[in-house]
């Protein structure tokens, strides 16, 4: 079947071979194809008609379905190599003839693979992008638009948090009188199309728009361009009719509205309100912690276990997470076309990885877990010293549900009167880590435009650290004695229909990101190789903490 492949591609004449190489993502001889082709015609002229036309193709099959992400970079690849080869041939004006991004993961946010997969995408079709990394303060992201002659500026950033600082950023281009000379574009998980097209299109002098992933950049490029050059009937795409029809007066009351109309994610604008004190009183504790038992853990204090196996961890790795989710790729059930891309795609890469990380010596797993005694004070949770339960070590405050059960994180443990009668409640915190060589493997690849393999390796470094908390999670509920015997892993992972359920912070019902210095505190995870950034974020990124509740109701709720 290859050598038939191969065989079909030899046949067809120079020039649609190699646009062909883009699209099958085959470099085998691309270099000679590429030196026959140069006696033919200029470099320029190779990567614009022939070239650039494969990646259009390769662009279209990923828009209608028929082509996979990975393939998608893996045709990336074969693009910069032919580029590579080509660029000596070229003039220095050549360089970013079609147009120049400049791209950034905003201020406060680490998440880098969503805006190199937009450099990957954008570069590779023939702009010049200058990807400034994470962290960016809106300063050096204008600066980096002046000195490079950008065409328009691109923000990313994961966090609830980013989409005020964006906010922010568009204010400031604004005030620089720079609105109308660049237009934005904005993608990223805590983002909805609506928050971006409207609430922040209206405040916002000039143009920006939101891209759901890269193609979608892609084509916002081509038309910012087009614009640019006066293509007749160019423009850019048009906004979405508005789904909440007020324009709020204030900032504030544009908050609350985006986060209603599906604005900012996870609650990304909103702050808990309180409701009015006399209304407090009918708002008791739902779910009485009363009456349950609290497990014995089997030691206070934390524990650091280095040395687990990847053997061990693979078993929990959520496999479809990692093909649909990390990955990109896409099948169904019912027409099984999931299943043969499962057995076609991902298990071969899936082994070839885990081979790697084996070889590579790239897994540094690491956890520090371990139990506090606690008690409920209100919305409060107070965790105490195991030596001493009169002393307090920290507290927590979980936000209340408004609607619902009126449910609150705190409302599952002991309260200080049941605690006196009884002895207080117990909590588990979680921390664990893949470590730091994957990190630098996975930035690796990016640097050696290995892009398909970066995706890949990148997407199952962080599932195998979900994969690691969720081994542990199961671990801390044997631990506590709450686990079944006999559980089955994939019904666990599925459904999580345990008792004891896992909460992050930064997830709906304990949404503030700043607890996690706390949780930090706890688990002290320098001694795995851990720190917290300034932005809350763990280092290596492959890291995540958790604390598990053992109280039979505890369920996954929305505190918004
Ligand atoms: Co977590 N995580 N995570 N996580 N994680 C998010 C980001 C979160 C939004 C999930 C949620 O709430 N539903 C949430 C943040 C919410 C908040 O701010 N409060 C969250 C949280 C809370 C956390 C932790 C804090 C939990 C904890 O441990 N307490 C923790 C933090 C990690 C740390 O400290 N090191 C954590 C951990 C993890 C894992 C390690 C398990 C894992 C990896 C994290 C990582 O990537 N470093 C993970 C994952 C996988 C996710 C989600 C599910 C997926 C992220 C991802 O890899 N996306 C994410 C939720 C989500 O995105 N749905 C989530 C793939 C990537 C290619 O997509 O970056 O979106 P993305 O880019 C896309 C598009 O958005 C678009 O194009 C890209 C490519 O097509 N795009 C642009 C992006 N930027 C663009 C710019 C453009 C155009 C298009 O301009 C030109």
């Amino acid at each position: 079947m290859k050598a038939e492949r191969e065989a079909e591609l030899a046949a067809l004449p120079l020039l649609e071979r190699l646009k062909q190489r883009i699209i099958d993502g085959n470099a085998k001889g691309l270099i000679e194809d590429l030196d026959e082709a140069l006696e033919q015609k200029p470099a320029l002229d190779i990567v614009n008609e022939d070239l650039l036309a494969g990646m259009q193709v390769v662009g279209d099959l990923f828009g209608s379905g028929r082509m996979q992400l990975p393939f998608v970079l893996q045709s990336a690849e074969v693009m910069k190599a032919a580029v590579a080869h080509l660029e000596p041939h070229m003039e220095k004006t050549d360089a970013g003839g079609k147009g120049t991004l400049v791209l950034a993961t905003v201020k406060g946010d680490v998440h880098d693979i969503g805006k190199n997969l937009v450099d990957i995408i954008v570069s590779n079709n023939g702009y010049s992008v200058v990807n400034l990394g994470i962290k960016q303060p809106v300063q050096a992201i204008i600066r980096a638009a002046e000195e490079n002659n950008a065409d328009a500026i691109g923000m990313s950033g994961l966090l609830v948090k980013s989409t005020m600082v964006m906010r922010d950023n568009l204010l400031e281009l604004n005030h620089e009188g720079l609105a109308r000379k660049y237009p934005v574009m904005l993608g990223g998980a805590a983002l909805t199309r609506s928050y971006v097209e409207h609430d922040l299109n209206d405040l916002f002098e000039g143009e920006v728009r939101y891209a759901k992933d890269a193609f979608e950049g892609l084509r916002l490029m081509d038309s910012v361009m087009a614009v640019k050059r006066g293509v007749p009937g160019a423009s850019l795409p048009q906004i979405r009719a508005r789904r909440v029809p007020a324009k709020p007066a204030s900032a504030a009351q544009a908050n609350t509205v985006a986060a209603q109309a599906g604005g900012p994610q996870a609650g990304a604008a909103t702050t808990t309100i309180e409701p009015p004190p006399d209304v407090r009183a009918d708002l008791a504790r739902p779910t009485p912690a009363g009456g349950v038992d609290v497990p014995a853990p089997p030691f206070w204090g934390s524990r650091v276990t280095k040395g687990i196996a990847l053997a061990d961890i693979t078993e929990w790795l959520d496999e479809r997470a990692t093909f649909m989710g990390r990955w990109g790729l896409k099948g169904s059930r019912s027409d099984g076309s999931y299943d043969r891309m499962v057995r076609e795609v991902g298990r071969p890469r899936l082994r070839m990885l885990l081979d790697k990380i084996r070889a590579e010596n790239l897994a540094q797993f690491g956890v520090v877990h371990g139990y506090w005694p606690v008690l409920a004070e209100g919305r409060q949770l107070v965790v105490l010293d195991p030596d001493d339960t009169s002393r307090e070590l920290t507290r927590f405050e979980f936000p209340r549900q408004q609607g619902g059960r009126r449910l609150c994180l705190a409302d599952f443990f002991r309260d200080a009167e049941e605690a006196a009668e009884l002895g207080p409640d117990v909590i588990a915190f979680q921390l664990v880590t893949m470590g730091q060589a994957i990190s630098e493997a996975t930035q690796e690849l990016f640097e050696a435009n290995a892009y398909r393999e970066y995706l890949e390796l990148h997407g199952l470094s962080v599932q195998l650290a979900e994969a690691l908390a969720e081994m542990w999670h199961h671990r801390v509920r044997s631990e506590l004695g709450i686990a079944e015997e006999h559980e089955d892993i994939s019904a666990a992972i599925d459904h999580q229909t345990y008792r004891g359920c896992r909460y992050s912070f930064g997830y709906a019902a304990c949404p503030n990101l700043e607890d996690r210095a706390k949780v930090a505190g706890l688990l002290d995870p320098s001694r795995i190789g851990v720190v917290l950034s300034e932005e809350y974020q763990l280092h290596p990124e492959q890291s995540t903490d958790a604390f598990v509740v053992h109280h039979p109701e505890a369920s996954y709720f929305n505190a918004k």
